[in-house]
């Protein structure tokens, strides 16, 4: 046995089992967007999620309740829990010890036996080889109480034999791995930001874990944060009413769990009011994120129409001779998160972020059916605000249809009723046209003079907009500061949002690289996450980089800077004397500057928002146009480090 030899070696023999084995790893390495979606960031950080998971399912089996995650220099991640430890005994089958097994063969990530929920499918469980195979290196060690065993692995390779280093009371692993900057060629630098976001999810989803995130990159500046939530899912609600300073019309989350029989699935739903507009549903199966919703968020929203419905009857909010109201009532302004475990979870769509297990939709149904008109018996006073709140919501629905009609009829012949402000462009394809929103006057005018007049429209904006967090569908779509933005795209709005009429191929947002630059930005981004989606998804938004300086080489020689990192390197090469400008703002640039540094197509450097940038500047816009000062400090000074250009 393995753990009675006092240095541990196992032999490497090439049997027919490891060259397969081999290969396994080999696929992995061709093909890694198979197996971690990307190599980019997002499959970057992937490779943390992969190995966290193995401790939390250690954790839902009940033998760990603490997780350490650190960020090295170097980019090297650490992880490590108070589990069992990887078993190091040797595998009957493959002939070498657990732990090996884990690492190097294909689709065993730990995940077998130990009780709590199996997790499979989607990129989810794919596991420790997975990171293995795509690490430059990785190095294991097991604590079973008595010893400490460590192997170290090199492109999912084992470099040393499974190997007893000394002895310990403890209990746990320890994984620590560098990504291979062969497979991640973009980059290789974590974001702090983004593993905070995920890991302090995971602690709401599997309450009673204490997950602690640091970063030692510099030695100097450590930075830690620690995520123990008791509350579980309802302390997630209550979170992000308080980080999108949301006030809630009821002071508890309601919160609804239940078990199957067998033990081998549960759901569990929290949710909660605010007193505005907006409906959030984050919705997991088996701790991922399903973005496309699926059968438990059908569940959900099925029973909780229907429920509320027969109370709005029930308790006379609505008339006999009234039509019921429409689920979009009851989630106005409702923050909901639900949350399934089920051991053959089925994930479908194209980006298997949607769940397909028809048994969970009666579940959760089944669920908020009994528990929440319990609820409702139980606390009036709750009914009567919830209710209320969905008989204001039905109000203003009918307001947004007309609304949104106006618009549409204002504008029956396509150019009759464009913007006074709007310079349009020759061509009527968009396939080549593109338009610049301008934020301020002279900008406007320099970019109008400056651009390519065939295909290039400018729309001059003025001063701060509306909030759109703050106001309802049928306000927005009156306000005097988006309708010219509404029109000018020719698509509408909303519910009414059509694509196929867009009038321009790329909308290019130009605002300066400053604070005000920066509301307006995430503002308009945010309108347009919010209120033309599609028009983000299919990639179509961006946002123009102007420069932040110019630097003058003798009288006639001009290099521009988009960075400061970038104008350092220019005078270092100049090696003479410059004269350096540094941009206030768009204003301050001639027509032909702002056509050679931002406007024109062969020089121009402009980013193309994601789905993702605009859901984080939605989530940006609530934190800093909020009305509680303190989450908005705590923001800027949180990323204060990471947003470079916020203070120019
Ligand atoms: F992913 C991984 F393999 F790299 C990894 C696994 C990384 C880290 C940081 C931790 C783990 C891990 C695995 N923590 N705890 C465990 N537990 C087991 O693998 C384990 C231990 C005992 C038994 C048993 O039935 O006795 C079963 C399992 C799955």
């Amino acid at each position: 046995m393995v753990e009675s030899s006092e240095n541990v070696k196992v032999e490497q023999e090439y049997t027919a089992e490891q060259i397969q084995v081999l290969e396994g790893l080999e696929a992995v390495r061709k093909r890694p967007g198979m197996y971690i979606g990307s190599t980019g960031p997002r499959g970057l950080h992937h490779l943390v999620y992969e190995i966290v998971d193995n401790s939390i399912d250690e954790a839902l089996a009940g033998y760990c309740d603490k997780i350490d995650v650190v960020i090295l220099p170097g980019n090297i991640i650490k992880v490590t829990d108070n589990g069992r430890g990887i078993p190091v005994g040797i595998n009957q089958k493959m002939g070498k010890p657990a732990v090996t097994v884990v690492f190097t063969v294909l689709h065993a990530g730990g995940k077998f036996g130990g009780g709590g929920y199996k997790v499979s499918g989607g990129l989810h469980g794919v596991g420790a080889s997975v990171v293995n195979a795509l690490s430059e290196w990785l190095e294991v060690k097991v604590c079973d109480g008595e010893k400490i065993y460590f192997q170290k692995y090199e492109r999912g390779n084992a470099v040393t034999d499974l190997e007893v280093i000394g002895e310990t009371e403890k209990r746990g692993t320890e994984v620590t791995f560098k990504a291979d900057p062969e497979i991640f060629r973009e980059t290789d630098v974590y974001d702090f930001t983004v593993l905070e976001t995920r890991l302090r999810e995971q602690a709401f989803l599997n309450a009673g874990i204490h997950i602690e995130l640091r970063d030692e990159r510099d030695p100097e500046n450590i930075h830690k944060k620690n995520f123990l939530y008791e509350g579980g899912i309802s302390s997630f609600v209550e979170y992000i009413h308080k980080k999108r300073s949301l006030d809630v019309i009821h002071p508890d989350v309601i919160h609804f769990a239940t078990e199957n029989e067998q033990g081998t699935a549960s759901a569990e739903v929290a949710f909660q009011y605010n007193d505005k507009y907006n409906e959030l549903i984050l919705s997991f199966a088996n701790n991922i994120h399903t973005t496309d919703g699926g059968t438990h968020e059908e569940g959900f929203k099925r029973a909780i129409t229907t429920v509320m419905n027969e109370y709005a009857r029930k308790l006379k909010f609505l008339k006999d001779s009234d039509k019921n109201l429409l689920g979009e009532d009851f989630r106005e302004g409702m923050t909901a998160v639900i949350s399934v475990k089920i051991t053959e979870a089925q994930f479908e769509g194209q980006t298997k972020a949607k769940l397909g297990n028809t048994e969970v939709r009666t579940m959760v149904q089944n669920l908020i059916n009994e528990k929440l008109r319990e609820y409702f018996d139980a606390h009036p006073d709750v009914t009567r605000a919830i209710l209320d709140k969905a008989c204001q919501a039905a109000l203003a629905r009918e307001k947004a249809r007309h609304a949104r009609e106006l618009v549409r009829r204002k504008s029956p012949l396509e150019n009759a009723s464009l913007p006074g402000k709007l310079a349009d462009c020759q061509s009527r394809n968009p396939d080549e046209t593109e338009v610049y929103i301008v934020e301020g006057d002279s900008a406007g005018g320099s970019a109008k003079n400056g651009r390519d007049r065939k295909y290039q429209a400018i729309l001059p904006l003025w001063g701060k907009m509306l909030n759109v967090e703050k106001v309802r569908e049928d306000k927005i779509i009156g306000n005097d500061k988006l309708t010219p933005v509404i029109t000018a795209l020719g698509c509408g709005v909303g519910k009414e949002f059509d694509i196929s009429k867009l009038r321009y191929g790329k909308v290019i947002i130009m605002a300066d690289a400053d604070v005000d630059g920066s509301h307006i930005r995430t503002l308009l981004l945010t309108f347009f996450y919010r209120y033309m989606q599609p028009l983000v998804e299919q990639g179509h938004v961006y946002i123009a980089q102007p420069p932040l300086y110019r630097i003058t080489k003798g009288k006639k020689e001009h290099y521009y800077a988009y960075s400061d990192e970038q104008r350092d390197r220019i005078i270092k090469q100049l090696d003479c004397k410059t004269d350096i400008q540094r941009y206030k703002g768009l204003g301050e640039m001639d027509p032909e500057q702002l056509w050679e540094t931002t406007m024109d197509p062969e020089r121009r450097i402009m980013l193309r928002v994601n789905v993702e940038d605009a859901m984080i500047a939605d989530e940006t816009f609530s934190i800093l146009m909020g009305e509680k000062v303190e989450p908005r400090r705590q923001f800027i000074e949180e990323n204060a480090r990471y947003v470079q250009n916020l203070d120019v």
